[in-house]
Parts: structure tokens; sequence; C-alpha cells
């Protein structure tokens, strides 16, 4: 095959937002969209790095036209004099898997990957396409990067493709071309493997399938059509003996059967129910504890029996109880959350006398603290919890995580001590952090900005600290700026941010926390009502967004 250089022109729109590029597939589907956007990425890679004969991985959370995307990424790669490409079977990797394999496979050779997926976003025809990328610590590109890659997309006028021929990707193997003279090499790998073995060497597996055996503590999880289903499938009933039938929805689709891929009480409403939150009949025979993740896999939401762990109180949870994973044996080095996240972790990593980092929205801005030995368990209140083993959010783990904290608490106990119980002890220690956070969908983007600079004019007359949050990186020491707009009271803080993942328009997010050491009993209503009236009167957002009120509460 020989190469060809082949002339284009800058696509709009293509900059890579809080987790890469997100589009409609009737977006993507103009010509030279794939393209346009690997090419700036390997011209990206090339200022920095040597692309000419590297290893990278191309996979993604299987949604509709991640097969099309991968055969042109493999035509550009090979352009680019890529040596070889590693991609999951069928395209399948979830975005936790792609880290394991670009930091460990083959001693962690890959120089970075390509991962396919719009996340927790809708999938199909008429849904989302997402495309980022990752870098050689097997973590989202930074800031730098992605401004860069940006560069590269509104003044790109060529891209270099191979003319290979498309690849069978459905079966494990290795196919080689000559490209211009010299090898490229496409590697279908086993989707799951590499993760599942990365998993064994954190986890102690026969204490977790001495737990999920048990007669008293059934599990039930939803794995939403998405990414996560062949993995979970793998590690819990392969590995760990739990029926088939506790793992729903397993079989990853295209457009996710129709459904959000988010696990979240309204998007997850099938598990929420089977879990007995919200229902009429107290005491049910609901199961002991619940678990889904999102489209690529790496958020997660934990659920107890009629019981709803918040994901900012899951992480804090999580890093007080480090002792239960073997990973962790060593101690913490450190814990981190993202702004919006409650301050739960905080509380935690005080007592353990440890560092707590608080960085912007988006798991790239953790990877540095990881890389310099400074952080072990960090989490966002979006659903997403993960560690140093890897440097993306990990929901498999997350859910592993949990599995192996109630072993650990039921060790010397006479009965099942579950999620809740787990939960409120924790409260008891620390104390609460109600939460809650209202996201306004698909706004005008001119409102939603209005909105933003109306707030920022109300600083001054604000009894507290408002601010907009910035953050320098403590190890490269770069800044990032605009991150959301703060307001703070010694009790209180209520933020209002601009999502950075939506395929169209604009969405607001608003996230109100509280912070409570003796009253730990109030419904999230109660202890948050007050707080709520006065942002929605203070700030104005039904007016400005033309709307009765958020689209999503969580
Ligand atoms: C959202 C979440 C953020 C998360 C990001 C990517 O971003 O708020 O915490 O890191 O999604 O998660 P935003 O900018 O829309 O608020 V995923 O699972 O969609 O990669
Ligand atoms: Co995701």
């Amino acid at each position: 095959s020989t190469i060809q250089a082949v002339h284009t022109t800058p696509i709009q729109g293509q900059k890579p937002g809080t987790s890469g590029v997100r589009k409609k597939v009737t977006e993507v589907l103009q010509p030279h969209y794939i393209e346009n956007f690997t090419q700036s990425c390997f011209n990206t890679v090339k200022e920095r790095e040597v692309l000419e004969g590297s290893t990278i991985v191309v996979s993604g959370d299987g949604r509709y036209y991640n097969k099309t995307a991968i055969q042109t990424i493999l035509k550009v790669a090979a352009g680019n004099r890529v040596g070889r490409v590693w991609v999951g079977q069928n395209g399948i990797l979830s975005t936790p898997a792609v880290s394991v394999i670009i930091r460990e496979r083959e001693g962690g050779i890959a120089l970075g990957g390509l991962i396919l997926t719009a996340s927790h976003n809708p999938g199909g025809p008429n849904a989302d396409f997402g495309i980022k990328y990752n870098i050689g610590n097997g973590g989202p590109a930074p800031e730098d990067w992605t401004n860069r890659i940006y560069e590269h997309t509104i003044s790109i006028s060529e891209y270099s493709i191979a003319d290979i021929p498309d690849v069978d990707i459905s079966s494990l193997g290795r196919t080689e071309f000559q490209v211009d003279g010299r090898p490229f090499v496409v590697e279908v790998i086993d989707s799951t493997e590499d993760y599942v073995a990365k998993m064994q060497s954190i986890f102690n597996f026969d204490d977790l399938r001495a737990l999920v055996s048990r007669p008293d503590f059934k599990i039930h999880y939803d794995c939403l059509s998405g990414v996560s289903g062949p993995y979970a499938r793998h590690i819990f009933h392969r590995i760990l003996g739990v029926p088939l039938e506790q793992i729903k929805n397993s079989e990853p689709l295209e457009d996710f059967g129709g459904g959000h891929p988010d696990p979240n009480l309204v998007y997850a409403h099938d598990l929420v129910h089977a879990m007995g939150i919200g229902a009429e009949v107290q005491h049910g025979d609901y199961p002991d504890f619940g678990a889904a993740n999102d489209g690529d896999a790496d958020r997660n939401m934990i659920l107890g029996k009629q019981f709803f762990v918040t994901p900012s109180d899951s992480v804090a949870v999580l890093a007080a109880n480090s002792a239960a994973i073997p990973y962790f044996a060593g101690g913490l080095k450190g814990v981190a959350r993202s702004m919006p996240t409650s301050t739960a972790i905080d509380f935690v990593g005080q007592k353990l006398g440890i560092q707590v980092y608080e960085v912007p929205t988006g798991w790239k801005f953790f990877g540095n603290l990881m890389d310099a030995g400074r952080l072990s368990i960090c989490g966002e209140e979006s659903f997403g919890t993960g560690s140093d083993h890897i440097r993306e959010k990990d929901g498999v783990w997350a859910v592993l995580a949990w599995l192996s904290v109630i072993a650990y608490k039921n060790k010397n106990s006479d009965h099942l001590v579950g999620v809740e119980e787990i939960v409120r002890s924790h409260w008891q220690e620390y104390g609460r952090n109600y939460y809650m956070r209202y996201d306004y969908e698909n706004v005008d983007s001119n409102a939603a900005n209005q909105l933003m600079e109306t707030l920022k004019n109300k600083f001054s007359e604000f009894q507290g600290q408002a601010d907009s949050y910035e953050y320098t990186d403590p190890v490269d020491h770069s800044v990032t700026k605009n991150q959301g707009l703060r307001f703070i009271t010694p009790e209180w803080r209520v933020i209002y941010r601009l999502s950075g993942t939506g395929s169209s328009g604009a969405t607001v997010r608003v996230y109100y926390e509280k912070y409570e050491k003796v009253n730990l009993d109030l419904s999230t209503d109660q202890a948050l009502g007050s707080i709520i009236d006065w942002s929605l009167k203070f700030s104005d957002i039904n007016a400005i967004l033309s709307v009765t009120g958020p689209t999503v509460i969580t």
C-alpha cells in the first residue's frame, strides 16, 4: 500500500471538552471528520514524541459508528507511520481497560490511544459519538495537549492516509501490511484479559468470592447495555460465580437499548426500582447491593437495599476503608476530588493526616498528581471514582472496591453489615455532606453565558466568598481558569458551572452542598431546601434560561 496526502479544510467544533470531543453522529458523518481529528491528534503527538513505528490503542464503548471510525483511524495511523495498533475484539475496550493496556501491556510500550466514546451520552444514528486521545500514562490528554489538538483542528490543511483494506476486527489475531515499504501491524486483542488481570492484582478475590456467595447477600448489577458488560460477566460471573441473571444488560449495544447509559437515579431506573428505592413496601426482598456503570464503564453508581450512596460519600467511604483493599496496603499517599464534589473526602484525608487536593472537573486533572506519587484515591460527584492503579476513573473497580469494604466490615460480624450501615456509621464519624445537583440540559448557549455573567456581577452582593474557580496544578504549575462560579459560606456551598461534555447547546449544572455534624437523618430536601430556594432567587436561573426547572436532579 501507499500513503497519500489528502487536502482538507478545518471542521468547526472539534475542540476537546471535559473529556474529548462529543458530537451528534449526523455531524460526524461529514467528510473528513474522523480523519481531521485523528490527524490533529497525531500532529500534536509528533511535536512531543516519536509516532513513527510506535504502538497505539484504538477502541471504544461499542456505540454506533465506532466500527466505521476505527477503520478510518487505522488507515490514518498507517498513513502517519504508526507501527502497530492494538484494537479490542469488535472494537470493544472500556475506557479503564484502554488505560490499563497503555500503561501495562508489553511493559507499557504503547504511546497512547484513541478512545471512541461519548461516555454516558446516548448512542445510535441520531444520538452521540465521541473521540478522545489518551497519552502514555494512560490518562486523558491534559489541557496543554488538548489545546494544541484544537489548534491543529482549526488550521489543518492535509492528512496522511494509507490505502490499506478494512481490517477484520471480529477475531483475535495479527494482520501485517506493507505500507510504503514498511510494516504496519494491527493486533486484535482480547477485550477483557488485561483489565481483569489488573483487578486480580488489586483485590483479594477469595474474600470477594466468599462475600458474593453468602446466601444472605444478593447483588444486582446493571451494565446499561454499555461496555462494562463483558468485564462484569468475566469478573463477577466467570471468576466470582455470580449468576448471570443478576448481571443485567451485559451485552453492549450500539444504541444502549435506546436508553441513557448513565448510572444515576434517573437513568438507571430499572436498577433503582429493583433495589426498592422509592418503593412503598419497606423491608421487601430487595437485593443487598446494586451497581451500575455508564457507556464506557468509567462511572459507577453504588446502591444498598433501598439506599443510595452519593458519589461524594462513596469515594470518602472507600478512602476511609482503604485497608480493605490489598493494593493500598502501604497506606494512602493523598486523596483528591473535583471542585464541585462534596468535601466528605476532605474529612477523611484530615483524619488520616494526608494531603487533600481539589482539582477542576474532569479526570485529566488528577493525572499529574498520580504520576508524581501524591495521590491514591479520588473521585467526582458525577459518579466517577478511581485510584492511581490507572489514569481514568474506573466503574468496575469501584464496584470491586465497595464489595471489598463490605467483605472487610463483615469479617467479625454476627449480622450482615450492608451498604447503608457502612455509610451511616461513616456519617457518625465524619459528619454528613448533604448534596444535590441540578442539571439544566440543552439550554440556549447565549442564555447559559448570560446566566454566568449575571452571577459574576453579583459576587459583590454575596455575603460570603464568591469567586470564579481557578486551579494551579501543583506539579507543573499550569493554570486553568473559569472552572465554575462558587458561592461559599461556612455552612454551605452553591456552584454554577457550564458542562463541557454536551454534543449540542449548553448544559448548566448547579451543585448544592451542606455539611451537618449532628443532624444526620434529614432528607436531602429538608437539608438543602432553603439553600436551593435562595439560589433560585439569587440567580434568577429559570427566567434567564427560560425553563421551569432542571431536567435532571441527582
Ligand atoms: C461531566 C462530569 C465530570 C466528568 C465528565 C466526564 O463533565 O461533570 O465530572 O469528568 O462528565 O465523564 P461536564 O463538563 O459535562 O460537567 V464521562 O463518564 O462522561 O467521560
Ligand atoms: Co464515562
